[in-house]
């Protein structure tokens, strides 16, 4: 009991001294690069990946996007992009369908109404959510915007003092691992996409001006809601991107099947004997060398242009696949044979 104890006071001082860290190392830092400083994981709960009975999936709302070849990855001369966007690698991409919007609260009581399921925030009891924070209250041993809070989960989102938040069934499904969301997709008889078919499907349909969910004015002190939103927005709040995708960019994080590894780009760019799969085999974040992360993509509404473009349709980043929060949730994909 004393060990447990131990061992849990010491992930989380782990947590608070890495957030800690995070916002001083992300303020020297390019801008582009920092995101919203998502701390590292402390979730006490293991993932599981569960098999459920095949289904045929329900492709009425899902768009089709047609195969192709693109540059996967940021050009250097580009004014926005970070170092793990570069160097750019060309991809073909077989025809597949993608959810039209993230998985939403509804679509995800289905599936616990129908299988019990428990998500891994409902089983280790808390999950991180945003609260304001000044610029004069972040130092030393205290806590920045991210907050450990009890008792949060898919369908209570905020934390209590945040009540005033009417949870809508149309809001995206927030507060999911990347192992709920893997599950949540699998019993639908569809699966994650994967980094590539994310991407290929966010430059495919990228407008020069796509309306989205983000965070406007000074991160993380005082957002303008400029959009209409504060926090998550109901699907299709805003206008889809050119093929028909609703907030692939903006509004909540999707988790992607792949790996996060820093310099696969860079791998299959030196590969010329084609010999690399096309996703990496493990993760490899240098922030954080020893933790697994799997890819997030698309940015949230706490993606800012000041501090943090992730909802740029090359932009990468990542997250430990037990990790839960208030900005990160997904939707899913169905591959078509050839
Ligand atoms: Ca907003």
């Amino acid at each position: 009991m004393a060990s447990s104890l131990c061992m849990q006071f010491s992930a989380r001082l782990f947590f608070v001294l890495a957030s800690f860290v995070c916002f001083f190392g992300c303020k020297n830092r390019k801008a582009e690069n920092c995101s919203t400083a998502l701390p590292k994981t402390f979730s006490p709960v293991n993932g599981t990946l569960l098999s459920y009975s095949k289904t045929e999936p329900d492709t009425q709302k899902m768009v089709l996007v047609p195969s192709g070849s693109f540059l996967m990855g940021n050009e250097k001369n580009t004014v926005e992009r970070s170092e793990d966007e570069q160097p750019t690698i060309r991809k073909t991409v077989p025809r597949f369908f993608m959810d039209s919007t993230e998985v939403t609260i509804g679509e995800f009581a289905q599936f616990v109404r129908e299988t019990n399921y428990k998500t891994m925030a409902e089983k280790s009891g808390s999950s991180l959510v945003f609260h304001y924070a000044e610029k004069k209250d972040i130092g030393e041993n205290k806590l920045p915007w991210w907050k450990e809070v009890k008792g949060v989960s898919w369908q209570k989102p905020f934390a209590e003092e945040q009540q005033n938040n009417q949870v809508q069934e149309n809001f995206p499904a927030v507060h999911v691992s990347w192992y709920d969301a893997a599950n949540y997709c699998a019993w639908k008889g569809k699966r994650l996409p994967t980094e590539t078919e994310w991407e290929y499907a966010a430059v495919k349909g990228n407008r020069a001006t796509q309306p989205m969910n983000i965070f406007q004015g000074q991160f993380p002190e005082k957002n303008t809601k400029a959009d209409g939103f504060e926090f998550m927005a109901p699907v299709k709040s805003f206008e889809p991107n050119t093929i028909g995708l609703y907030d692939l960019q903006g509004n909540v994080w999707e988790w992607c099947s792949d790996f996060y590894h820093a310099k696969y780009y860079t791998f299959l760019s030196e590969d010329s004997l084609h010999e690399l799969p096309d996703s990496p085999p493990k993760s490899y974040d240098p922030e954080e060398p020893f933790a697994e992360k799997k890819v997030i993509r698309g940015g949230s509404f706490l993606c800012n242009s000041s501090y943090c473009s992730g909802y740029r349709p090359t932009a990468r980043m990542k997250a430990p696949p037990s990790q839960t929060y208030i900005h990160v949730g997904f939707r899913c994909v169905v591959g078509i044979a050839p």
